[in-house]
């Protein structure tokens, strides 16, 4: 039988006040949860944005992101999450810092570095106009044809690639354009049908949110918020572990979605700084606890993988604890744990959070931002996530043990390169790494990042390296007949990185005849050296290089990139010189009647102009003009104790004391 108030039209009051009496007692206790958690939430979120608030002091403009209709923010989630990691809590870190102090120029210097800059705001001038007017919110100029290419989505990224160059070189009518235009893109809809999350990531997002940290115009802010909430989509699945190569039009139809059992380490491992900006400027964890789940497998991988290999595996904790007789055996364990330097592999399963299976190892592509990353995070959060530091330096040390090697070189030179690393299991069926001593533009970046790690990190002695390495890359691009460095080549190395090294020529030769596959065995001394100047006349070999398997110049930065970071480290005035004489040689080459384009040979004479390929990435205007902009400035403009540049030279501001 029902309760009579419950079948009864005219329920008097006293019944109906009990009614109400229970209710309220049935809600009290809940409400008093939900309430109780809700402030612990706001709270514990409040407290962990503090150093959001030491840099913004409040973040968002009311009402500005509030776009409840947006159509990746309303797609319904599969995998919800059972809690978020909050941003990092506490005052940031006085970290020291990274600029050196400059002390005033000449007059004569001003000019020559104002004219400098002057013309490379020509070529980037150039380039804008050109793009304005021939492939406007498309993906890429055509700068031989005119024409325009979508590589990237769709979504116009040259255009949002570019909005904080514009901003650096006081361009603000085309900024104010470029702008209003960007934030009118729709993120909704992709013309291709898979989308590089990486890429997307530090072009797109990077872009708007470095327009936004420089010009604190809240339309950026939004936009970048869109994208974010797209890119989040991409991490829905069952681990939480991101798709990198990514099927947007099935997602944007709710599909289920599964990390893949295959990916790059750099389009995993590198999505932490834009993320995590991101999460700083709106106050919402989301998109950092989405990278920090990514952090915590690579941590926790990082001592697992084949580099240093079997040499000195760790020895698992079962192990140490059944025989952990004395002091001396914990000790042991200790030290064993702090010497297990270790990198990541190039191939990684997100499926399985297997970061460690692969052999192959590298600093170059694929990899790269992998590494460039983790000093850069402990820049970005004011040091509030030490471990990025502790991964950096494993990373660091791991690098200087395997990959850095100094190649014999026509001149002496004292230079040094970064060699891969393949761990293979010798005849005893031991695994050992072999070097493999390519050598990449992509890789330039390494002197850069050891620059950048010598202050934040405290390493003075690697200051001396990073000169090495940019020095080598400035030596690459010299050694070239159109003063460019091509993409990919080979090297003959120095018996050790320490000791002189003196060039011999017969040696070289071997080496490039080795390389060529040319069976030397029966043959006499000068029957070598006759086999090998026609394997050099045919592969146009400069001399000390054994092989240049991609002679592409593809109007990439990272040379220039660390050109730029070792100036602002050291303010070595060469560097300068170094710089001007790199962009000279790529404008000569490179110059179209529209812009620049990529070149298919640079080891072609130089009597001849290479080949132009009708192609230019986003990344020449926003990371490559950008740099040799920054070279020519003045030093406060863009400070890296200021700002701390994502892997697409996007200048994001960095979390102060
Ligand atoms: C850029 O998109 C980024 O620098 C990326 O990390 C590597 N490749 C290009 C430039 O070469």
């Amino acid at each position: 039988m029902s309760p009579p108030e419950f079948n009864s039209f005219n329920f008097n009051k006293s019944v109906h006040e009990a009614k109400m009496a229970r209710i309220q007692r049935r809600l009290i206790f809940p409400l008093a949860l939900l309430l109780a958690v809700g402030f612990y939430y706001t709270s514990s979120f409040h407290s962990s944005i503090p150093a959001l608030r030491w840099q913004h002091g409040s973040a968002i403009a009311p009402g500005v992101l509030d776009d409840p209709e947006y159509f990746w923010r309303k797609l319904p989630t599969h995998y919800q999450l059972q809690s978020i990691r909050p941003l990092p809590g506490g005052k940031p870190l006085k970290l020291p810092k990274i600029q050196h102090q400059f002390s005033q120029e000449t007059s004569a210097e001003k000019a020559t570095r104002l004219e400098r800059q002057l013309a490379v705001q020509e070529a980037f001038g150039r380039g804008w106009k050109a793009y304005r007017e021939h492939a406007w919110l498309q993906d890429e100029l055509a700068p031989v044809s005119g024409g325009a290419k979508n590589t990237f989505g769709g979504w116009g990224a040259t255009l949002v690639d570019n909005l904080d160059t514009l901003w650096i070189m006081n361009m603000r009518s085309e900024f104010e354009d470029a702008v209003a235009a960007g934030t009118n893109i729709s993120f909704e809809t992709s013309s291709l049908t898979e989308v590089n999350v990486f890429e997307t990531t530090i072009r797109y997002l990077g872009g708007f949110l470095s327009a936004y940290d420089l010009s604190g115009d809240q339309r950026l802010l939004r936009k970048a918020r869109e994208v974010g909430d797209m890119l989040y989509v991409a991490f829905d699945t069952p681990n939480r572990m991101p798709i990198t190569r990514w099927d947007v039009t099935k997602a944007g139809k709710g599909e289920l979605q599964e990390a893949s059992s295959w990916a790059l380490v750099a389009e995993i491992g590198s999505l932490c700084m834009e993320f995590t900006r991101l999460s700083f400027v709106t106050g919402d964890p989301k998109w950092f606890d989405a990278t920090e789940r990514i952090t915590e497998v690579l941590k926790a991988e990082q001592s697992k993988t084949k580099l240093p290999g079997s040499t000195y595996p760790p020895p698992s904790l079962l192990d140490v604890f059944s025989n952990m007789q004395n002091y001396a055996t914990l000790l042991l364990y200790a030290i064993l744990l702090l010497t297990v330097d270790t990198v990541w592999p190039i191939s990684i399963n997100p499926k399985t959070k297997d970061f460690h299976g692969d052999n192959t190892f590298s600093l170059g592509a694929m990899a790269d931002s992998v590494f460039e990353y983790l000093p850069k995070m402990v820049a970005l959060s004011g040091g509030l996530l030490p471990e990025y530091g502790e991964m950096y330096t494993y990373a660091a040390n791991t690098a200087k043990k395997y990959s850095f090697y100094r190649p014999m070189t026509p001149d002496n030179a004292d230079i040094l390169l970064a060699a891969a690393v393949h761990v293979n299991k010798d005849g005893a069926g031991k695994e050992v790494p072999m070097s493999d001593f390519v050598g990449q533009h992509l890789v330039c970046f390494v002197g850069g990042m050891l620059a950048i790690g010598t202050k934040l990190l405290q390493r003075p002695d690697d200051l001396d390296i990073a000169r090495k390495l940019t020095d080598g890359c400035i030596w690459t691009y010299a050694s070239m007949p159109h003063g460019i460095m091509p993409e990919t080549f080979l090297m003959t190395p120095c018996p050790s990185k320490s000791t002189t090294c003196e060039w011999d020529e017969y040696a070289w030769k071997k080496a490039l005849l080795a390389s060529a596959e040319e069976d030397v065995t029966k043959l006499t001394k000068e029957q070598i050296s006759a086999l090998a100047d026609q394997v050099i006349s045919d592969k146009r070999l400069p001399k000390g290089f054994t092989d240049v398997m991609d002679r592409r110049y593809i109007l990439r930065p990272e040379a220039i990139e660390s050109v730029f970071v070792l100036y602002r480290v050291t303010g070595d005035k060469s560097l300068l010189e170094s710089a001007w004489t790199m962009f000279q040689a790529i404008q000569e080459a490179s110059k179209t009647n529209l812009a620049n384009s990529a070149l298919a040979d640079i080891t072609i004479a130089s009597k001849d102009k290479p080949h132009q390929t009708d192609s230019m990435e986003s990344f020449w205007m926003g990371e490559t003009l950008k740099y040799f902009y920054l070279i020519f400035s003045e030093p406060s403009l863009i400070s890296l104790d200021e700002y701390v540049f994502n892997t697409e030279a996007h200048p994001f501001k960095r979390l102060l004391r």
